[in-house]
């Protein structure tokens, strides 16, 4: 067993969910395996959640809601901050298990885990800043305000790709906000869950306040749907597929609860006729084969000036020449396996339809012949409008296409359902100042001279149409976790209307 694992409190079989503290899980259903997607073998054994566990969690989670509303905000924000400082103390082991269990690099994992130390800090800060706006009131001695309050329980669905960062973007805002959290992870990567709940059960108990983060683990759809359905839960959180996320957002509708979505991109480079190329190849590179182009940021499609096209794909082609493929915990490892065997099947499913649309693949378009669920970054010369490049598929597949105006790339790049992230390169200032106006990307990201990944956590993150509109992380991100109340004082001694009605009754 890996020594990181055992260092945050994973065992070779582990219960899955945990209530107040305690750890449970059924001994009778058939174990969830957490396997190392570089290497196959099994990390650990999970014993899933069962029915009577999760109606244990809700009760639980909603009984610590109860008080822990009335905590001060920024002693909420004392328990994360507490969180915070275990997460820089494991960030190397947290790191690697990370790596581990998704397969993504060793820097980016530890990064992914800093990810979730910066909205850590900034959730403590933000703890003190919960504002609610005055406005003056047009009736004489009243006072008008509003205020932003808990929701109640909120539910965390994540997924594999992010295993620790887009909980803690949830959760930690979620939880300063004054709501309690149940945590429903990805069953592929139960183990990062698993060790981040251990570290929230020993500041809960330090600070004795038990039930404010929950987690469960099932195995089956069922419970998941009961989890959606749930009326005791005010606001469904949910990463992932924008199929699924579809479906979750019509459950959650139809009891009038909230979701919020954080679900497919389909994400754009342009390289603009000004662009620098040595700015733009690495920035590329890394956006679409980093984390395996797994991020729901990766760079999928790439459009290239006609006269700089060559130029790229040569370019292009010589970086991709330098890709080493490998363990994740290998330093010298730019690309680790996909997640699972589903994946590579989807893979080699697309690799069949690129054939079939007689697409040149410059460069990859094969699996590799080795243990481990290994791909080889890919470059297809493509058309928009192929039902493949539509969709987003969770591989290091990047489409690259060529055109002739700034508005023929915009448009096409804004030619699909999804709205997540985008990039322009170029050197022209009036071109940059299009794209990012309203006649230019339509998607939640939009940057000049970076690629489509790795954004910061402190402005809002999230984006339009089929990518489900929530934003998460920061900015004013926080007021999803909160319900606004509007109030009026009248401070006076008389009743005054607005909207200068006189009522007869009042004079
Ligand atoms: C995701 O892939 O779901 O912007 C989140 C990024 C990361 C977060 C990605 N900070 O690439």
């Amino acid at each position: 067993m890996h020594s990181a694992l055992e260092t945050l409190g994973i065992q070779q079989i582990n219960n899955s969910s945990c209530i107040g503290g305690h750890w449970c899980g059924d001994t009778r259903l058939d174990v969830i395996e957490s396997i190392n997607p570089s290497d196959l073998k099994c990390l650990a054994m999970i014993r899933p959640s069962t029915d009577q566990e999760y109606q244990h969690i809700i009760a639980e989670s909603t009984q610590t809601f109860a008080t822990w509303r009335t905590i001060p905000a920024p002693k909420r924000g004392e328990m994360v901050r507490r969180i915070a400082q275990e997460l820089r103390r494991k960030k190397h082991q947290i790191g690697d298990l990370v790596a581990l269990e998704t397969g993504k690099i060793k820097s980016e994992a530890d990064g992914e885990v800093q990810e979730m130390i910066d909205i850590a800090d900034f959730a403590v800060g933000q703890s003190r800043m919960l504002y609610g706006k005055t406005m003056p009131s047009e009736r004489p001695q009243h006072r008008l305000y509003e205020q932003w309050l808990p929701l109640g329980v909120v539910g965390i669905i994540t997924a594999f790709n992010f295993p620790v960062a887009v909980w803690a973007w949830n959760a930690f805002i979620a939880v300063i906000a004054g709501n309690t959290v149940i945590w429903k992870p990805s069953p592929k990567t139960p183990l990062c869950a698993i060790a981040i709940q251990h570290i929230c059960n020993q500041i809960m108990s330090e600070m004795q306040y038990q039930g404010v983060f929950s987690l469960f683990i099932p195995d089956d759809r069922i419970l998941l749907n009961q989890f959606v359905e749930d009326r005791q839960i005010p606001l469904i959180s949910f990463t992932g597929s924008s199929v699924v996320g579809r479906s979750i957002n019509i459950k959650v509708a139809s009891r009038l609860g909230k979701c919020l979505l954080e679900l497919s991109g389909n994400n754009a480079v342009i390289v603009d006729e000004s662009a620098d190329i040595n700015l733009a190849i690495p920035a590329i590179v890394f956006a679409a084969v980093g984390t395996a182009g797994q991020r729901c940021t990766s760079t999928r499609r790439l459009l290239v000036h006609e006269k700089l096209y060559d130029t790229v794909i040569n370019h292009l082609l010589h970086a991709y020449q330098q890709i080493t493929i490998g363990s994740p915990l290998d330093s010298r490892t730019v690309v680790g396996p996909l997640i699972d065997a589903q994946a590579v099947e989807k893979f080699q499913q697309v690799m069949m339809e690129v054939k079939r649309q007689q697409g040149r693949i410059v460069y990859g378009g094969k699996i590799v012949d080795t243990t481990g669920y290994f791909v080889e970054p890919t470059l297809v010369c493509a058309e928009n409008n192929w039902t493949i490049v539509q969709q987003e598929t969770f591989a290091p597949i990047l489409y690259v296409m060529k055109f002739k105006t700034l508005e023929e790339a915009i448009a096409i790049q804004n030619n699909v359902p999804q709205g997540l992230s985008s990039a322009l390169f170029t050197d022209n200032l009036c071109h940059a100042e299009h794209y990012l106006s309203a006649v230019g990307s339509d998607c939640g990201i939009a940057n000049i001279n970076m690629g489509t990944s790795g954004a910061e956590i402190g402005a809002a993150f999230g984006g339009e149409k089929d990518t489900g509109g929530g934003r998460e992380a920061g900015s004013d991100a926080w007021k999803s976790y909160m319900r606004r109340q509007t109030n009026t004082i009248n401070w006076g001694k008389q009743v005054t209307l607005a909207q200068d009605i006189l009522f007869p009754m009042m004079r």
